[in-house]
């Protein structure tokens, strides 16, 4: 096949010199379309379909020409035209479709089912905004709608369609589909986002993420997650999911078929993993499904029951889905029966009530069905599991031992080393050779050089290239400067208490009252912060006023700003990621332990070159392991401690808030000096939390979380020791690669060949 150069010079009668960024970014976008619709379709008999609410892709062209193996060509015929990659890269939409690390997750799984030439499908809903754009006014977080959608963008129309039926209608889906390929292989697969063609973008305004929601025909793909702080928000998630799960199910079905089964078989040829609970009506309707096409009731069920395997990403209550039998009846009234017949069983059987699908309130609770009728549930992290197995799902664990299953998560090297690190990349190439690529417990091989001068020279240079990429790049996007010979401190994720951003601000406020007193760093500090809240969350709100008045405050005193600089990165996305990541030297990991079922920014930062200041929470105690205790940073209470004070109701705010160390920091998020920047009703309302609720318990971990930081921030003046530990954290972090748990799923769960 053609080059790039003669193909855009043939297409376009022009030479690559003389076409624009747009010009060669569409000819780009074409020819790599071009090349992955000639790769032929992953078709093994049987097939993981990963049904998720979510796919945070982020941008696809550089993932694509990196799997294609021809990035690096591309990348020179550009240059000797003129052209940057970089620039043109820039132009492409981000597709946001996801919150965080679930969606993100789908994301890194796609690329490695496809990388290992499993046979496996992406199933969701192609949502006409992803997650909302976050802007910045008067220090506080606006949510503007955030197109993605153009008509040149990776999705391929399809003539595929079915009905989906509701209580008072029937949609009409189309299925989308984006191809999926993997790492130097010859056969890819697809994600398939399906959508209603009544959609009707003109219910959205520019500037605002509110619309009606009750016309469901013309609005069902438009968000993903509407605001849900209603009923009529309710119903349309409920209206989402089953839209989602009843097409999946159909393919599968059409799939199935087309491929001989005679459905009676059906578990031989599909096996669906339910990304958390957002897809669980997929069991109930594979069953409505299977007793249209002639199957028994009992029959179906056994046969759904083989095929269907569920993950929990969280622990955390608000976020386990119940929905009222109600709104059920009310949007999806012919499941009804098929869930009561379900737990009916489940009730016929076992006695206690917490086990129950239908509570005493008529509630649904999604992640019972799931494990009473899958035949996996499993875990993201170790930490994860055991709290699973051991009080959040004890009771099923006691009746389905052999159904629970840990899987670490992982993350894609390829868009997060190889795309968004590319002079780590080709250091490791020079000093361990290539195989890593394909096999990443080969980073191993790393450790024999934690005591080479030039292998620890290399790393710090390529650290101090990263972080003058980072500045320019915040120069161009926020206009913000930073000091490239700071220490560089990062924390990037969604804002949640559980997470903790807040202990990190008055860290921020320690470091600020400290300096003004004398005590000036070793060395200049940057603390950056990047993460949406969600626009119904008003305390992670009232967080990210208090870090952006931090900066402002700070900025402005000629004391404090040669010393220490506070950034929040405006609308916080993969993009963003990539350009942060690859430039930190710490990795803030600061949950609450027991709250993070994983992480896996975690991974990403340790992947590049960062060490961990974390608790021992989700995938941090696995790194903990992997690199031993002197090389991570592990501060606060653990998780057996933590639940013990839930169980007890024993941890006081407010006592905290009294210590010597702690008094005046809290104090200073309602001073005169900060309402001079802040909102007066935000930062009363964040103090009366912190010191009387607190229940991320923030205040529990934060004297020890000071001088571990502190601790950190002398070590790295020891340049050498600090190199070695960044080389044993790269070394151990093949672990983490998605290509090792995808493998993990496929032995233990789906069993494909
Ligand atoms: C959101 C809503 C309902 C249920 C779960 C979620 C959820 C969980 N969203 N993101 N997560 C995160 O999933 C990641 C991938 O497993 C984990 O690494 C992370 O700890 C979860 O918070």
């Amino acid at each position: 096949m053609k080059n790039f150069k003669q193909y855009v010079e043939g297409n376009l009668e022009k030479s690559l010199k003389d076409c624009t960024k747009e010009e060669v970014y569409l000819a780009l976008l074409q020819f790599t379309k071009e090349k992955s619709a000639a790769l032929p379709q992953n078709n093994g008999k049987k097939k993981v379909y990963y049904i998720s609410a979510e796919f945070l892709i982020g941008k696809l062209l550089s993932n694509n020409l990196i799997n294609l193996g021809l990035y690096d060509e591309v990348k020179e015929v550009l240059s000797e035209a003129g052209h940057s990659l970089a620039e043109i890269e820039e132009i492409e939409l981000e597709p946001s479709l996801g919150n965080g690390g679930l969606g993100r997750l789908a994301a890194c799984f796609l690329d490695s089912i496809a990388t290992l030439g499993l046979t496996g499908d992406g199933v969701g809903l192609n949502y006409h905004y992803g997650l909302f754009e976050q802007k910045f006014k008067d220090n506080q977080q606006d949510a503007v709608p955030n197109v993605w959608l153009t008509p040149e963008s990776w999705l391929v129309p399809t003539e595929t369609s079915y009905k989906v039926p509701f209580a008072d209608f029937t949609l009409t889906s189309k299925m989308f589909d984006i191809d999926v390929l993997g790492y130097e292989q010859s056969t890819k697969n697809k994600l398939h986002l399906f959508d209603v063609d009544s959609i009707d973008e003109s219910l959205v305004t520019s500037d605002s993420i509110e619309f009606d929601k009750t016309q469901i025909a013309k609005n069902l793909t438009l968000f993903l997650y509407p605001d849900d702080s209603d009923e009529a928000g309710h119903l349309l998630r409920i209206y989402q999911q089953y839209f989602m799960v009843s097409n999946g199910a159909q393919l599968l079905i059409d799939e199935a078929l087309a491929k001989g089964s005679n459905l009676h078989d059906l578990a031989e040829y599909a096996t669906v993993q339910i990304n958390d609970t957002h897809p669980s009506m997929v069991i109930p309707e594979l069953i409505r499904l299977l007793g249209e096409r002639g199957i028994e009731f009992d029959e179906a069920v056994e046969i759904v029951s083989a095929m269907t395997a569920y993950t929990n990403h969280t622990i955390l209550s608000e976020a386990l889905e119940k929905w009222p039998l109600a709104y059920l009846e009310k949007v999806v009234p012919h499941l009804v029966p098929i869930i009561k017949e379900l737990d009916a069983r489940v009730k016929a059987k076992y006695e206690d009530p917490s086990v129950a699908i239908i509570d005493e309130q008529d509630r649904v609770h999604m992640a019972h069905m799931d494990i009473h009728y899958g035949y996996s549930v499993n875990g993201v992290a170790a930490l994860h599991t055991d709290i699973l197995k051991e009080s959040e799902l004890k009771n099923f664990y006691e009746i389905y031992p052999e159904k629970f299953n840990n899987k670490t998560n992982g993350i894609t090297f390829r868009r997060w080393l190889m795309h968004a690190n590319p002079e780590l990349a080709k250091l490791l190439d020079e000093t361990i050779g290539t195989e890593w690529r394909k096999d990443a417990s080969k980073l191993e091989a790393l450790k024999a050089f934690r005591h080479d001068a030039i292998v620890r020279e290399k790393l710090d240079k390529i650290k101090r290239d990263n972080k003058r990429r980072l500045s320019v790049y915040l120069q161009e996007k926020q206009g913000i400067t930073v000091n490239e010979n700071s220490i560089f401190d990062i924390q990037i994720k969604r804002m949640h208490e559980y997470k903790r951003q807040q202990m990190n601000a008055l860290y921020v406020i320690h470091k600020y009252l400290d300096i003004k007193s004398g005590n000036i760093p070793a060395r200049p500090i940057t603390i950056i912060f990047g993460g949406k809240a969600a626009p119904a969350y008003v305390i992670a709100q009232d967080v990210i006023h208090l870090i952006l008045s931090l900066s402002e405050l700070i900025a402005n005193d000629p004391e404090v700003s040669p010393h220490l600089q506070v950034v929040m990165v405006e609308n916080y996305n993969v993009t963003a990621a990539t350009h942060l990541i690859p430039a930190c030297n710490i990795s803030e990991q600061i949950s609450l332990a027991s709250k993070e079922a994983s992480g896996t920014g975690n991974m990403k930062f340790m992947l590049n070159g960062a060490l961990t200041l974390g608790t021992e929470d989700g995938a941090n105690v696995e790194i903990h392991e992997l690199v031993g205790d002197d090389n991570i940073y592990i501060f606060g209470e653990k998780s057996n401690e933590v639940i013990a004070h839930y169980e007890k109701g024993d941890y006081n705010a407010g006592e905290f808030a009294k210590r010597d160390a702690i008094r005046p920091l809290v104090e200073f998020v309602k001073s005169d000096a900060l309402l001079e920047v802040g909102n007066k009703e935000r930062l009363e309302r964040l103090y009366n939390e912190l010191t009387t609720k607190d229940w991320f318990m923030t205040l529990l971990d934060l004297e020890d979380y000071i001088e571990t930081k502190e601790r950190m921030y002398r070590d790295f003046e020891n340049r050498d020791e600090w190199n070695a530990k960044v080389v044993t954290n790269i070394a151990m972090a093949g672990f983490f690669s998605s290509d090792r748990t995808i493998e993990d799923y496929n032995r233990d769960i789906w069993k494909l060949n």
